[in-house]
């Protein structure tokens, strides 16, 4: 079986790929970029195929879909980070969109049976109202960044080409997930990090955090790549499922947990650069529907995730 990560050399994208190679007769194809940091993946860089792609070319996505003709596409490739959305809207949109426009279009050019997993997100429910909590796939989209504008279009394409030329996509709507790797720019990954920068005496007893109420559902990316795996085989096309725990985790409990892992004393202060313009107070999903397709359920601990995730940052460092 070939499989395919689109943006293998990011934080999920490296994740999936250890997993894949564990499966027997697994090939594992990935892309990647010119100019793409492989930290995250040197250390299987050799038991996987690398290809430099970049998906919004449609040429070279098409040439190299129809080169590997995979069984399963994984689509992971993103510009993956909300604030940066703001920045860069344009390049956020072109990237999200059109590269997986291109991936699509290619498959159903050639007329692949290829099954696709596509990386929404639970940034696509946006604006949600208390009494909307757990959220459910069939909450209304009120989409609050251009990140997420992007994501909900991502999610509506794979619904068109499913129901337009049949193409076998599974619609993956992640809440928040982290563990080993994640970007430094996300919150769990950010407070490990200066955690460790402290630890080693390279910042001062100061972590500086945003918006600390803020509610978050948070899954172990090792059990999210696990459920990415069973949507390709035992989920429904042309369906949308969410992907969390379905339990919220205020940020500043996050952070205590983060704090505790530490022996050092930590001061907290508030950076106002690190409050977002509209940012969503509570997301907490609803992961039924999931569940009783696939049979998964999250096994790994938050406590573990960020023990992980420190130990990481403390390596790294
Ligand atoms: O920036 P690079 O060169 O390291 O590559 C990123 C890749 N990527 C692309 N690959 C090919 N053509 C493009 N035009 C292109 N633009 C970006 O996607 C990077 O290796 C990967 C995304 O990795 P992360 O930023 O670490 O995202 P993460 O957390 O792994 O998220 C995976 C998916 C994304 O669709 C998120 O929006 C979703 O899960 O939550």
């Amino acid at each position: 079986m070939k499989a395919l990560i689109t943006g293998i050399a990011g934080f999920v994208g490296s994740h999936l790929a250890e997993f894949l190679l564990k499966k027997k007769g697994m090939k594992v194809f990935g892309i990647d970029r010119w100019l793409s940091r492989l930290d995250n993946i040197c250390h299987i860089q050799d038991k996987i195929e690398l290809i430099e792609c970049d998906l919004t070319d449609p040429f070279s996505t098409h040439t190299e879909i129809e080169r590997i003709r995979p069984d399963l596409i994984f689509h992971l490739a993103a510009q993956s980070f909300v604030p940066t959305s703001w920045l860069a809207p344009h390049d956020t949109l072109t990237t999200n969109i059109m590269g997986q426009l291109n991936v699509f279009e290619s498959v159903h050019k050639l007329k692949l049976k290829t099954r696709i997993q596509i990386a929404c997100s639970s940034e696509e429910y946006g604006m949600v109202y208390k009494n909307e909590i757990p959220i459910k796939e069939t909450n209304p989209f009120r989409p609050l960044s251009p990140y997420a504008v992007s994501k909900v279009t991502q999610d509506m394409l794979g619904y068109q080409y499913y129901q337009s030329y049949g193409l076998f996509v599974v619609r993956t709507r992640g809440f928040n997930h982290t563990g080993p790797r994640r970007g430094e720019n996300f919150v769990s990954s950010n407070f490990a990090k200066q955690i460790a920068l402290i630890e080693k005496g390279l910042q001062k007893p100061i972590i500086y955090v945003g918006n600390l109420s803020a509610i978050r559902d948070f899954t172990d990316v090792r059990d999210m790549v696990r459920a990415y795996w069973l949507a390709l085989q035992k989920a429904k096309p042309g369906e949308t499922y969410n992907i969390c725990s379905g339990k919220g985790i205020v940020i500043k409990h996050c952070l205590e947990m983060l704090l505790k892992l530490s022996r050092k004393k930590i001061k907290i202060e508030i950076d106002p650069a690190r409050l977002r313009p509209s940012d969503v107070e509570i997301l907490i999903g609803d992961n039924t529907k999931f569940c009783k397709q696939t049979g998964w359920k999250p096994q790994i601990p938050f406590k573990k995730t960020l023990s992980d995730l420190l130990d990481y940052w403390r390596e790294k460092i």
